[in-house]
């Protein structure tokens, strides 16, 4: 059995960071069902974060979106954040959402766009250097739609000469956090559709740039875990984009649609050092909520990540390997579904105890009277930037 006191270290240890747009207005391209008190500003939204911080105690980071987050002053920004006893997350750029940008970003065959797109990029940097953002975190949409429309090859060298530029411009405690999307927007030949692509970038580019596994991101089937467990034996596992799908990117509460499968991902990353901190693994939440109310759904996919944490750390190591050693296949199967049977919510909630937070973070964020003093206090929620 796993050392129960080193499983709730571990779990005191763990860190996951929610996004600004979650906490924003979002819908499909078919509606956007506004809530009554969603944040105005990136400084409400913050505001919110820290309730999701104060009711689960293991979220004090947030990422932002530039431009959906952009402010006047970030230094500003993040003295707000750290009086929320916050810090400022990734910083993902916005390369998507411009008229210029239909026929690409980085991999644009103008250069005029090309160059727009760059300056973007590194003005995200900037922003890092302003808020003291370690990662700057970048999914392109570029692709085509129609074969012949432009040279994939063109296309990867534009978008390798990019990345050199922005790379070059990093300090020596940023990274570089590169994402890949199957597809979509682009519904022909994705500029970066796979993990491999993603790889090759990040390895030319050198130590500083790793790949981002988002789970929404797949073609349905795709073996994630194998992908977390490759990357992360080549340090080059970034971290991830956390969320549910059940078709493409729905990008619904992570744990929500297989919570197995976020246990098979979460055991390839205790088995390959993932949950210590030198491996530098960041656990983010990409998500938005449509439908359900925010701050909770929020809250609850913190908690799923803690129990699928919880679960990978309680799995019987040693008997695992004899098992897989002996050639046991139902054996080693077995020990692994034990661990994934075990009911972990007592644990979880002696482990808040004890850090002196109430053991149901839903229930007290309920009882705290926030989503009442929001709904009072704001009035014309800002779209998360979602589903316009
Ligand atoms: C793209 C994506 C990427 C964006 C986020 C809002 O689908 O996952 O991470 O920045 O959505
Ligand atoms: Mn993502
Ligand atoms: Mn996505």
């Amino acid at each position: 059995m796993a050392d129960r006191s080193a499983v709730k270290e571990a779990l005191r240890a763990q860190r996951i960071e929610t996004p600004s747009w979650g906490y924003g207005n979002s819908g499909t391209r078919f509606k956007v069902f506004a809530q009554p008190g969603v944040p105005r500003d990136p400084f409400e939204k913050l505001a919110d974060a820290a309730q999701v911080h104060a009711a689960t105690g293991v979220a004090p980071k947030v990422s932002l979106h530039i431009p959906w987050d952009r402010v006047e002053d970030y230094g500003a920004l993040s003295a707000h954040a750290r009086e929320l006893g916050l810090e400022i997350g990734a910083i993902n750029a916005n390369v998507f959402q411009d008229e210029d940008y239909k026929l690409g970003s980085v991999t644009h065959p103008d250069p005029r766009v090309r160059r727009k797109a760059l300056d973007h990029l590194l003005e995200c940097v900037d922003i890092m250097d302003a808020t003291g953002s370690r990662d700057l975190k970048l999914w392109f949409s570029d692709g085509t739609n129609y074969p012949g429309q432009d040279d994939i090859s063109a296309r990867q060298e534009r978008l390798s000469d990019a990345l050199s530029e922005v790379y070059g411009r990093l300090g020596d405690d940023q990274r570089m956090l590169l994402e890949y999307k199957l597809f979509e927007p682009a519904f022909y030949a994705t500029d970066v559709p796979d993990w491999g692509t993603a790889y090759a970038h990040c390895l030319r580019l050198g130590p500083r740039a790793a790949v981002v596994v988002d789970t929404g991101h797949h073609a349905p089937g795709t073996n994630i875990e194998f992908i977390v467990a490759f990357l992360l034996r080549e340090g080059k596992l970034g971290g991830f984009d956390f969320n549910s799908r059940f078709y493409a990117d729905d990008d619904l509460m992570v744990g929500a649609a297989d919570p197995f499968q976020l246990f098979r991902i979460l055991h390839e990353v205790a088995g390959n050092g993932g949950f210590a901190p030198e491996a530098g693994v960041a656990f983010m939440l990409d998500q938005c909520h449509n439908i359900e109310a925010k701050i909770p759904a929020i809250i609850r996919s913190v908690m799923n990540v803690q129990e699928a944490t919880a679960k990978v750390l309680l799995v019987d190591r040693p008997a695992l390997t004899a098992a897989q050693n002996a050639g046991d296949v139902l054996g080693a199967n077995e020990v692994l579904m034990d661990a994934y049977a075990t009911d972990v919510r007592p644990l979880l909630a002696e482990v808040r105890a004890e850090a002196g937070l109430d053991p149901n973070p839903v229930a007290a964020y309920r009882a705290g009277g926030w989503a009442e003093k929001i709904v009072a206090e704001r009035a014309g929620g800002a779209q998360a930037g979602w589903g316009a």
